[in-house]
């Protein structure tokens, strides 16, 4: 489970500079052969495990793929996917598990309630990519829950469904949706409604 942190998306782009080789071809254009030796570090390791042959070389191509996608991409979740998955190859792992659906995906945490007991969701807006899921953890000050407001949800998407009515009195419960539909979405804590503890979750 990941840390929730804004500077999120500057920490992945400080991974970049690790594959940087191969990105005058992102901007340029160059042949298959150019790309395939602009990332000769990756090649060498392969080389060394005995793991050549045209399902690396299939491998390879995928990474630079997504390699150009994490340079050119203005979507922060296609950034981060095709990061994620240029990372998993690089690693060495196999073209069928980088793909899968849920290999770039993850979970952000929210707590309920700030460590000096402000009745307030932290953070109180987050944004997920579709396939992600969010812990919500009972820090101070509950009992909290966590219910989603039927009018600030995407149409289409069941309020009861992706909400916990069930106030967690427990300091350290927590609570896990996973969100499959893109959009804004605006919830509350039951009990402290009235004293504005509100927040958004964007999906996209
Ligand atoms: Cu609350």
């Amino acid at each position: 489970m990941e840390e929730l942190d804004p500077n999120n998306e500057i920490r992945g782009r400080e991974l970049f500079p690790v594959y940087a080789l191969g990105t005058k071809c992102a901007r340029r254009g160059c042949s298959i052969y150019q790309q395939i030796t602009s990332v000769n570090p990756q090649m060498s390791i392969s080389e060394e495990r005995n793991v050549k042959g045209p399902i690396k070389a299939l491998e390879m191509l995928a990474l630079n793929d997504d390699l150009n996608t994490v340079v050119q991409s203005s979507s922060f979740c296609t950034r981060r996917n095709a990061m994620s998955r240029a990372a998993g190859l690089a690693a060495g792992l196999a073209l069928a598990t980088v793909n899968a659906p849920a290999f770039a995906a993850e979970t952000k945490k929210v707590k309920m309630g700030s460590d000096s007991g402000q009745l307030v969701f932290l953070p109180d807006e987050i944004k997920i990519c579709k396939g992600d899921s969010v812990t919500w953890v009972n820090n101070k000050g509950g009992p909290h829950n966590v219910v989603f407001d039927e009018e600030a949800i995407p149409s289409g998407v069941n309020q009861e469904k992706i909400s916990m009515d069930t106030q967690l009195a427990e300091e350290g419960e927590t609570f896990t949706m996973k969100f499959d539909v893109a959009g804004e979405y605006g919830y509350y804590c039951e009990p402290h409604r009235g004293a504005g503890m509100g927040a958004t979750l964007v999906v996209e």
